[in-house]
């Protein structure tokens, strides 16, 4: 048993994460997020209180983040600004929250010794063209395209550089595109499927052949607690689940599986510097750590995504008009 630190176990990802350890291990763990607008402690209801608490704060006090990493035996560290158009529209708050809240972890774990695991995103490799035979691999150089990935891919090198500097005792994971429960509707999936439920057409960015690798989160999350279990410290593992599908395929489908017919969607202004292609190949993964995706069926998943969405409005119902007001602005 461990008592985990989990940075950004608000958010999306970081809240199903929590969820999948305190049903899977014994583990206890501390939420410290600072519930932006992209964390909502409703994700992190019913959880055993014996088992479990959330801290409000900032990652970049650094005060705050050392008590609650000397009373750590791990910390696993996903909070991020993580939407690459808010990125093109405000990039301080990226670069704040991403490098500086990075390094504040990074001193912290030093000063106390703590194992830290780093999460991370592919798009720190940049994008592939279409018909490139090539995917991501962990030895490929950086090259990312936006504030965002710009910023993630700085947060990595940081880890790096601490562990080879200070001995710090730490792994990264790169994954794909993840879908499932409890993600911001300003992301693809949950947009397009709440926009079908409010009777808007589904917006499509630019020609929408544009590629990403498609991954459950439980899928991504199985593979963050398998890399804490049994992952190399200075490692990097990339995340991903031969899941390659193009936005307008993904939209189709969407709209089939709600009924509608499969051309009633819209096309959008393009996001500026708009990534083509993202593709992992997860082979290290699979090798030393004996990961294997569960969520093999994009379609069974997506089906019980849109049924979370249509049985739990309550949750996102708050942050869809505001999202939609700065996706007009922008003409998307
Ligand atoms: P999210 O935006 O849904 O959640 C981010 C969480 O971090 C929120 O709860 C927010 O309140 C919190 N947060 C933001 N700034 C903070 C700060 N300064 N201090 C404390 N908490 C703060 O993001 P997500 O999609 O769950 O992504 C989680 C991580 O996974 C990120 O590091 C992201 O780069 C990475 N990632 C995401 C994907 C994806 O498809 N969503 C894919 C690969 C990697
Ligand atoms: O309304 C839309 N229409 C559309 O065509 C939206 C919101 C997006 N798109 C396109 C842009 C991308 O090609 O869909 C694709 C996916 O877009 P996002 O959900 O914004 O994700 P992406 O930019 O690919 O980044 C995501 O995956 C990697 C996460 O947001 C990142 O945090 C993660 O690192």
């Amino acid at each position: 048993m461990a008592h985990l630190l989990v940075t950004g176990g608000a958010g999306f990802i970081g809240s199903n994460f929590v969820h999948h350890a305190l049903e899977r291990t014994d583990h206890t763990v501390t939420v410290l997020d600072k519930l932006t607008y992209a964390g909502n402690p409703a994700s992190l209801a019913g959880l055993p209180a014996d088992r479990f608490e959330l801290a409000t704060g900032d990652i970049c006090d650094r005060g705050l983040v050392d008590a609650l990493v000397s009373r750590a035996d791990a910390v696993v560290h996903f909070a991020a600004e993580s939407h690459n158009d808010n990125s093109l529209n405000d990039p301080e708050p990226f670069v704040r929250t991403n490098l500086v809240g990075t390094f504040s972890l990074l001193e912290a774990v030093r000063a106390h010794d703590v194992r830290y695991h780093h999460i991370s995103t592919d798009e720190v490799y940049g994008d592939l063209e279409l018909d490139d035979p090539e995917r991501f691999t962990p030895e490929r150089p950086y090259n990312p395209s936006s504030p965002y990935s710009s910023s993630k891919a700085g947060s990595d090198l940081l880890v790096r550089a601490w562990v080879r500097s200070f001995g710090v005792r730490a792994t990264i994971s790169n994954c794909s595109n993840n879908y499932g429960p409890r993600q911001h509707v300003e992301k693809f999936i949950p947009r397009q499927i709440t926009n079908i439920i409010d009777g808007i057409r589904p917006k499509l960015y630019g020609t929408g052949l544009n590629v990403r690798d498609w991954i459950h989160v439980d899928d991504h999350n199985a593979a963050v607690l398998r890399i804490l279990e049994a992952g190399r410290i200075g490692q990097t593992y990339l995340i991903g689940a031969d899941g390659e599908l193009d936005n307008r395929t993904v939209i189709e489908k969407i709209l089939v599986a709600m009924g509608r017919d499969a051309g009633d969607y819209e096309h959008v202004n393009d996001r500026p510097g708009h990534d083509m292609r993202y593709a992992i190949d997860a082979t290290r993964l699979r090798a030393e750590l004996g990961w294997e995706p569960v969520y093999r069926d994009f379609d069974a998943g997506l089906t019980a995504t849109i049924d979370w969405y249509r049985a739990n409005e309550d949750w996102w119902r708050p942050q869809k008009a505001a999202v939609e007001a700065s996706c007009a602005a922008r003409g998307q």
